[in-house]
C-alpha cells in the first residue's frame, strides 16, 4: 500500500531523490532554500517525517515543532542578527501548496510590514 509521503515532493527532497540547495540538516530536520524566495533569505525548514501541517506536527510531535523554532531562529542569527518572521502556511485556501509541514524563514534583509 502506498503511503501519504511516498508522492510527496518534500519526503522526496529530504531523500536526496530531488535536489535541494541545503542549509542545514540534522537527525530529525532538513532546510533548504526555496525555491521562489520572497526574501533575501528564504529557507524552507522541515521535520524529516512526513506531517501535513503544523497542527499535526504540534499534536504528535511538540519537541520537533520546537527544534524547528530553535533552527529558524539559529538562521536568522546568522544571517540577519536574529530577526526573521516565521511563516506556516496551512490550508490550501492559506496558500499552503506542499502538504508536508515547513516552516518559511525569511531574513537577510529588513522585511515589510
Ligand atoms: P507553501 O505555499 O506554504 O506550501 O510553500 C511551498 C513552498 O515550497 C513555496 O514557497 C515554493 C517551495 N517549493 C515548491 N517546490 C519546490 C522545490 O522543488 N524545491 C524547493 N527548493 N522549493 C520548492
Amino acid at each position: 500500500m502506498m503511503s501519504e509521503s511516498d508522492d510527496c515532493l518534500f519526503c522526496k527532497i529530504i531523500a536526496g531523490q530531488i535536489p535541494s540547495s541545503k542549509v542545514y540538516e540534522d537527525e530529525t530536520t532538513y532546510a533548504f532554500n526555496d525555491i521562489d524566495p520572497k526574501a533575501k533569505v528564504h529557507v524552507l525548514v522541515v521535520p524529516k517525517k512526513h506531517y501535513a501541517n503544523v497542527a499535526e506536527l504540534a499534536a504528535a510531535d511538540p519537541a520537533e515543532l520546537a527544534h524547528i523554532v530553535s533552527v529558524a531562529q539559529g538562521i536568522a542569527d546568522h544571517e540577519f542578527h536574529g530577526a526573521y518572521r516565521l511563516v506556516f502556511n496551512t490550508g490550501l485556501d492559506a496558500g499552503q501548496t506542499v502538504f508536508h509541514v515547513h516552516a518559511h524563514v525569511m531574513t537577510g534583509e529588513k522585511l515589510d510590514e
